[in-house]
């Protein structure tokens, strides 16, 4: 009898623990410091929105790689929280990216920014590998780049059994080495959030909506995982699935690859006018609503002020991703411009207005999320 009433509880606590299934990341080999990052990152999305800057350690408007410096804490005295990265020509097998930043360097601050405690993120731009290859391909505007868009055969193209499949391998080749070499001192990979195929609602990309169906979009984020994660066994890296401005759910979704390929629902929307308010709000509640639902983090993965608004940062931003547990929202590169430097009167890189945002406690910067301690945790 004692036994069999044993047995009974034993059996009920082990189906509870089976039961509540803790929200991990889609990679069931993922490392410890992959699966502590993503928990830790799904706890804090309830507690407050961590700042990210695109290069931020790489360049501001007027200077160029200085090792500990980064405009967020120029202005603020704290670096952000989520830094931004770019890969564009890396796999071309170039040194430099689109933006001229030095691979190797981009390498030394990702390392760098995971010891100080904080988050990465990664963007790519690739090449379009169809329209590269054309004769006249420089005498179009943004021809051969990410952004031309003048096939629609490019993603079947580099699909298993298209004429560009073993090209785009070697492209992949390329892209698994780097984050190969993402290894903290003690040879321990770093993890990392990739975000590649971004802005997928959109049509300004060679993957966009109108350039490639859904089904050929889904099969290239596949292809994309399957390669990185099954082939090449890296498993120290989250996936962030990406649209621009979207108006329902069914749209967002268009072309989603599935929950075994996917760790992060996010965003991209810049303010170009008065109906971005209205339109962010719309976004975020079905965005993170959908993710919560699936055990996905979430994320404004880009977005940038109106111009000319002063206040944008407190009366337009924070108002409304404070209503939602939205993991980071990060704004876009400052871009390197010499001319600025010369004429010896540098722009503020942000507006006074920044500071309300940074001062607000529902807002993270590095040291709230060194607290968190995101890579030790269990
Ligand atoms: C874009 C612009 C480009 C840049 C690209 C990749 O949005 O900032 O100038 O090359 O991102 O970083």
């Amino acid at each position: 009898m004692r036994g069999e009433r044993f047995l009974l509880i034993f059996s009920l606590i082990l189906l509870c623990s089976f039961s509540a299934k803790k929200p991990g990341p889609s990679d069931k080999k993922a490392t410890k410091e992959t699966v502590r990052l993503f928990r830790s990152l799904f706890e804090l999305q309830n507690k407050g929105i961590m700042y990210g800057h695109q290069d931020d350690l790489m360049y501001g408007s007027t200077w160029w790689y200085e090792k500990e410096r980064s405009d967020t804490k120029d202005f603020t005295g704290d670096y952000p929280a989520v830094a931004g990265f770019e890969l564009g020509h890396l796999e071309l097998g170039h040194e430099r990216s689109l933006d001229s930043v030095s691979f190797t360097e981009i390498k030394e601050q990702i390392k760098t920014h995971y010891k100080r405690g904080g988050v990465i993120t990664i963007s790519w731009h690739p090449d379009n590998p169809l329209t590269m290859q054309q004769p006249d391909v420089r005498s179009r505007r943004q021809g051969g780049t990410a952004w031309d868009v003048s096939s629609k055969e490019v993603v079947a193209s580099i699909l298993p059994g298209g004429r560009n499949h073993e090209l785009f391998n070697t492209w992949m080749e390329r892209l698994a080495l780097f984050f190969a070499d993402l290894k903290d001192e003690k040879g321990k990979p770093v993890p990392v959030i990739f975000r590649p195929w971004h802005e997928h609602s959109g049509s300004f990309f060679w993957w966009g909506t109108t350039i490639c169906t859904d089904e050929e979009y889904a099969a290239l984020w596949r292809y994309t995982v399957t390669f990185l994660r099954d082939k090449k066994g890296l498993h120290n890296i989250l996936y962030a699935y990406n649209t621009d401005r979207v108006t329902s759910l069914e749209q967002y979704m268009r072309g989603y690859p599935g929950d075994d390929i996917i760790d992060m629902l996010s965003l991209d929307m810049y303010d170009r006018g008065a109906q971005f308010g209205p339109e962010l709000d719309n976004a975020l509640g079905f965005v993170t609503a959908e993710a919560i639902k699936r055990n996905k983090l979430t994320a404004l993965s880009e977005t940038g002020g109106r111009r000319g608004m002063e206040k944008w940062w407190s009366s337009v931003l924070l108002p409304v991703v404070s209503k939602y547990p939205v993991g980071y929202v990060l704004t876009w590169r400052h871009a390197y411009r010499p001319g600025f430097k010369m004429a010896g009167a540098p722009l503020k890189p942000f507006p006074d207005d920044f500071m309300v945002f940074y001062n607000s406690p529902g807002s993270l910067f590095l040291k709230e999320v060194q607290e968190a301690n995101l890579y030790k945790r269990k």
